[in-house]
């Protein structure tokens, strides 16, 4: 090969490599480039670099020297390059993780049950009027749950269809446990370990076996108030409802009671809510029947007392605008998460 071949050849490998180095964008790019034109074993300057050794003796020097230069320009330009993509790609990974502009990162993070929210609530609006906060168990027996109450044995509120028995109906006697019908239970309890006067309200689960539907659930929430002491009269009564009634909903509310017939109180009413829209059913509630009082020791002549019990779904649903209980607890999270 003549020597002027020689050069021109290696002119124009120089003048393509170059622009391959000048225009690699990314690092993938230019280790291509560098492949193609300096590698080792199949690199284009290789290839020109078998021709050097075939010119004549003359003409090598010339030729090495021209070589040399080109190899040498070509792998700074290379090596140039490379740390300029670098730090552009330590630049940009820099400016990532201190982007201020970027939005924050969002933990979700969970929240009480909305009825678990309604309890604490309740105990704080009850609390502020002067009423602690009592527990009892939600596996009862026949006496707290309806004797004490002065439910007779014939009473239909006892009958096996209505309640969650632990024993089949033959099995039943004196010692018979049943998860609670209603909190009611807890009067009797406190009553019984507490001379008066008492003040308590209580809160937990209730089980009936109710066909589910928008307003009925098997198992579901109620509150449990109590206060006995020196003549307490109706009027106490519906005032502590009121106030608790404007505590929970706002001054917009309104209560009103119903004649109606519990037989552990007396005279006994329905307690209704009217917030925004229709009257709707609360609970019960009355002047304790002075035969409860007789039955835990008190006595009648001394003291009376009143006592309410209201369901909290209802008290939930009707703050919230649930129109179906059973939202309550199929434990979808997009239902929930909307009463954080
Ligand atoms: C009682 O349970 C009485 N213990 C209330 C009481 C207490 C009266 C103290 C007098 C003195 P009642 O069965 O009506 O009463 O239930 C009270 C409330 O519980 C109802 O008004 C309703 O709000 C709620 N409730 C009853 N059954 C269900 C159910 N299956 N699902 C959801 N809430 C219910």
């Amino acid at each position: 090969m003549p020597l002027e071949d020689f050069l021109s050849d290696l002119e124009s490998l120089e003048s393509s490599a170059e622009s391959a180095f000048r225009t690699a964008q990314d690092s993938q790019s230019l280790e291509a480039a560098r492949v193609e034109f300096l590698g080792a074993r199949s690199g284009r300057l290789k290839a020109v670099q078998k021709e050097l050794g075939r010119l004549d003796r003359a003409e090598k020097p010339v030729a090495g020297k021209r070589f040399n230069e080109v190899k040498k320009r070509l792998e700074s330009l290379y090596e140039e390059k490379k740390a300029l993509l670098n730090q552009a790609t330590t630049a940009s990974s820099d400016k990532e993780i201190f982007d201020p502009t970027l939005p924050g990162r969002t933990f979700r993070l969970g929240h009480l049950h909305p009825i678990t929210q309604t309890i604490e609530t309740l105990k704080e609006i009850m609390g502020r009027l002067g009423f602690s906060v009592a527990e009892g168990p939600e596996v009862e027996d026949a006496w707290h749950n309806f004797d004490a109450l002065h439910i007779p044995e014939s009473h239909p509120a006892r009958d096996p269809l209505d309640n969650f028995y632990l024993a089949t109906a033959s099995q039943q006697d004196e010692n018979t446990l049943l998860l609670r019908s209603q909190t009611s239970t807890v009067q009797i309890r406190v009553m019984e370990s507490t001379p008066p006067p008492v003040r308590i309200i209580s809160l937990g689960r209730v089980y009936r076996p109710d066909t589910a539907d928008a307003t009925h659930y098997p198992m579901f929430h109620q509150i449990e108030g109590l206060l006995v002491d020196r003549q307490v009269t109706m009027a106490d009564l519906k005032s502590v409802l009121r106030l608790f009634a404007v505590s929970y909903f706002g001054e917009e509310v309104h209560i009103r009671f119903r004649p109606s017939f519990f037989p552990f109180t007396e005279p006994s009413v329905e307690v209704d809510m009217s917030w925004h829209e229709g009257w709707i059913e609360m609970g019960g509630a009355g002047m304790v029947d002075p035969a409860v009082l007789s039955a835990v020791g008190y006595d009648p002549e001394e003291v009376t007392g009143f006592a309410f019990g209201l369901g909290v779904e209802r008290i939930c649903m009707r703050r919230h605008g649930i129109t179906d209980i059973r939202e309550l607890y199929r434990n979808d999270v997009r239902f929930l998460r909307q009463f954080p």
